[in-house]
C-alpha cells in the first residue's frame, strides 16, 4: 500500500543545504529506522537509524530525530519512517533559502500605505492605494506651537504595521533597525538579492528601496516645531476586516513618546551611514537623516521619559484611542541604542558617554521593546571604526555577545526539536516567531565575530524552525512550504477573496496565552509549543507583523550569505 504524507514527520519544508545539517523530527511510536527517497518513493537514497527516544518536556509526547545530515546529493526527496507514511517533498541544493529571503523582503512591499499595487508586481495580491494619509489630523494629545489640535498634516507612505492599517513608529523602529541590519552585515548579498518591486533596477538594492518606503514615512512622523515624534499614525478605532482602500475613517498622529523619539533617532542615525553610501543614488538624503536623528535626541534629552499610555491619554484627550499601544514603560534601551547608531555614525564621544551603555551584565534578545542588544550589534559591527572611548569596551562587548549566544545553545539537545527555539516554554509568547529569528540574529552575530560554525548550525535550526521543524507542523511563513499558514489574521488577506494569503508575511506563531488573549474557538493544544490556530480571528497566535517579518528577513539573508558549501 503507497505510504501518505504523515503529519507527525516535522521539517524544513522548503529544503537543506548540501553540505548542511539536515534534520526531521519525527513525532510518536515508529520503529528505529528510516528513509530519503524520491517523491515517487520508489528510489531510497539514503536509510539511517532513528535518534533515541526524547520526551517533549512541554507536551510530554515522544519524539526522535532522523539525522540525514551525511547525505548531500541535490534533488527534491521525501523522509520516510516505514508504517508512519513520509514528509512533504523538500529539496536539497545550495540557494536552497533564496527564494524565502526575497520572498520575505517583498511581503513588505504588499504592506505597503498609500500605493496601487498593480497585478505587475502583485499579481493576484494586486489592490488599490489605501491610506493616501495627505490629511491626517494632529491628535489633541500631540499638539504643539507650530502645530495646534487638527492641524493637517501629510504622512503618507510607510507599511502597515501588521494585520491591521495603522502605523507606530516603535515597531517600525526595530523593524527598520533589523533590515538595515542585513544590509550593513552582509552588503554584497544584499545588493545582489533581487526582489521584483517597481524601483528594482534602479541604483539602489531592492531591500533598501523598499526600506525607504517606509523611512520616507517616518520622516513625516517628526514635529518640525521641536523634534519630537509621533507615537503613531492611527484610526480611532480598528478597522473592520475590510480592503484598504474601504478603509477610509479618519485619521491622526497622536502624542509625542520618548521611546518613539528615540528610535526615530536610532533609524535615521542608522539611515544616515547606510544611504551616505548610496549618496549618488539617493543626494542629500543621507544628510536629511543625520539632521532629523539629532533633532530627535535633542527633543528626547529635553524629554527623557515621556511614556505613552493610552488609557491615561483617553482620560485627557478626545478623541479615544483603542489602537495598538506599544506602550514600552521603560526607555533606558531605546536611550543606548539611540546613543550607540549616533555615536556610530558621528564618532563623536558624546553620545557615547552620555548614557551608561553597559548598566549591567544582560543582552536581552531584541524586540519592539527591548532594542538595548541593537545598539551593542551595531558597536561590534563597527569595533575597528571606533574611537578611544568606544574600543576600550570592545573586547568586553564581544565577549557579552559570544556569551549570549553561548547561552542560547545551552540546553538545546533537551529540546527534542534540536532548536535554540522552544527550549523553554517562555519562548512561546505573542509573535514567538520572532523570538526563533532574533535568537537566529544573535547566532549569526556570535558567528561574525567568532567564525565557529556551531553559531551558524543552530541559527540554521532556527530557521528550520519557522519553515515547519516544530510543535504545529506549520511553516509560518505565507505562500512558502507545502503546509504553510493560509488564514493569517491580516485584512487584506481574509478581504481580498484570493484563497491563497498574501505571500511572504510571518505568522506571529505559537502563544502559549493566545486562547485566553484572542478568544478565538478552536485552540485544542494543551502545551504552549503546539498553542496556535491558523484562523484569522487568532489575532495572538497569527497576525502578522513587519517586526516578525524583518528578522526573518535578516535569518534568511544571513543564512543564504553565509551558506556552508
Ligand atoms: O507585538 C505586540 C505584542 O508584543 C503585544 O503583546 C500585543 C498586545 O499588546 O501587541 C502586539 O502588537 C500588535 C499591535 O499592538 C497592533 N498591531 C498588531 C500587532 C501584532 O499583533
Amino acid at each position: 500500500r503507497a505510504q501518505s504524507v504523515s503529519e507527525s514527520i516535522r521539517l524544513n519544508q522548503v529544503g537543506f543545504y548540501p553540505s548542511a545539517p539536515k534534520i526531521a523530527v519525527v513525532v510518536g511510536e515508529s520503529g528505529a529506522t528510516f528513509q530519503v527517497a524520491t517523491p515517487d518513493l520508489k528510489t531510497v537514497v539514503f536509510t539511517g537509524t532513528l535518534s533515541n527516544p526524547q520526551t517533549n518536556p512541554l507536551s510530554g509526547k515522544v519524539n526522535r530525530q532522523a539525522n540525514f545530515s551525511k547525505f548531500i546529493k541535490p534533488g527534491t526527496y521525501v523522509v520516510v519512517v516505514p508504517g508512519m507514511g513520509h514528509s512533504y517533498p523538500f529539496e536539497i541544493r545550495p540557494n536552497v533559502h533564496q527564494a524565502v529571503a526575497a520572498g520575505s523582503i517583498k511581503g513588505f512591499y504588499y504592506q505597503r500605505v498609500s500605493v496601487d499595487l498593480p497585478v505587475r508586481y502583485a499579481g493576484k495580491w494586486s489592490r488599490p492605494a489605501g491610506h493616501p494619509d495627505s490629511r491626517a489630523l494632529v491628535h489633541a494629545s500631540a499638539v504643539s506651537p507650530g502645530r495646534p489640535e487638527n492641524t493637517v498634516i501629510a504622512s503618507s507612505k510607510g507599511w502597515y504595521d501588521a494585520g491591521d492599517y495603522n502605523r507606530y513608529i516603535v515597531n517600525s523602529g526595530i523593524t527598520m533597525g533589523t533590515l538595515l541590519s542585513v544590509y550593513e552585515d552582509f552588503p554584497a548579498y544584499t545588493t545582489s538579492l533581487k526582489v521584483d518591486i517597481p524601483e528594482s533596477g534602479n541604483q539602489l538594492p531592492d531591500l533598501l528601496d523598499e526600506a525607504l518606503w517606509n523611512l520616507r514615512w517616518m520622516l513625516t512622523m517628526q514635529d518640525p516645531t521641536d523634534g519630537g515624534v509621533y507615537h503613531k499614525l492611527t484610526n480611532a478605532k480598528f478597522d473592520g476586516m475590510i480592503m484598504p482602500d474601504k478603509a477610509t475613517k479618519d485619521r491622526y498622529v497622536v502624542q509625542k513618546s520618548t521611546a518613539a523619539t528615540l528610535d526615530f533617532a536610532a533609524v535615521m542615525a542608522q539611515a544616515s551611514r547606510v544611504f551616505r553610501r548610496n549618496n549618488r543614488a539617493v543626494p542629500g538624503l543621507a544628510d536629511s537623516c543625520l539632521t532629523a536623528a539629532v533633532k530627535a535626541w535633542n527633543w528626547a534629552k529635553q524629554n527623557p521619559a515621556v511614556l505613552y499610555e493610552q488609557e491615561a491619554m483617553n482620560r485627557q484627550f478626545d478623541p479615544d484611542v483603542s489602537t495598538g499601544a506599544y506602550g514600552d514603560r521603560n526607555v533606558s534601551d531605546e536611550w543606548i541604542w539611540a546613543a550607540a547608531e549616533l555615536y556610530v555614525t558621528t564618532k563623536d564621544d558624546a553620545y557615547y558617554t552620555a548614557v551608561n551603555l553597559y548598566p549591567d551584565d544582560k543582552t536581552p534578545l531584541p524586540s519592539w521593546n527591548q532594542v538595548r542588544t541593537l545598539g551593542y550589534y551595531t558597536l561590534a559591527r563597527f569595533a575597528d571604526n571606533l574611537t578611544a572611548t568606544g574600543k576600550k569596551d570592545v573586547p568586553a562587548l564581544k565577549k557579552r555577545l559570544t556569551t549570549f549566544a553561548d547561552e542560547l545553545i545551552q540546553g538545546t539537545d533537551q529540546n527534542p526539536y534540536g532548536t535554540v527555539m522552544g527550549k523553554s516554554a517562555r519562548d512561546y509568547i505573542w509573535g514567538s516567531s520572532s523570538v526563533a529569528a532574533n535568537q537566529g540574529i544573535a547566532l549569526i552575530q556570535a558567528y561574525r565575530l567568532t567564525n565557529d560554525k556551531k553559531y551558524l548550525a543552530y541559527a540554521l535550526a532556527n530557521l528550520d524552525f519557522l519553515l515547519g521543524r516544530n510543535a504545529t507542523g506549520y511553516s509560518f511563513l505565507t505562500g512558502f512550504g507545502d503546509k504553510p499558514v493560509m488564514h493569517p489574521h491580516h485584512r487584506p488577506s481574509v478581504a481580498d477573496g484570493v484563497d491563497e494569503p498574501v505571500p511572504g508575511l510571518l505568522s506571529g506563531g505559537p502563544n502559549g496565552s493566545a486562547p485566553k488573549q484572542d478568544k478565538c474557538p478552536g485552540y485544542t493544544a494543551t502545551s504552549p509549543d503546539e498553542t496556535f490556530l491558523d484562523n484569522d480571528c487568532s489575532y495572538a497566535s497569527n497576525e502578522i507583523a513587519i517586526n516578525w517579518n524583518a528578522p526573518f528577513v535578516y535569518l534568511a539573508a544571513a543564512i543564504e550569505a553565509l551558506q556552508p558549501e
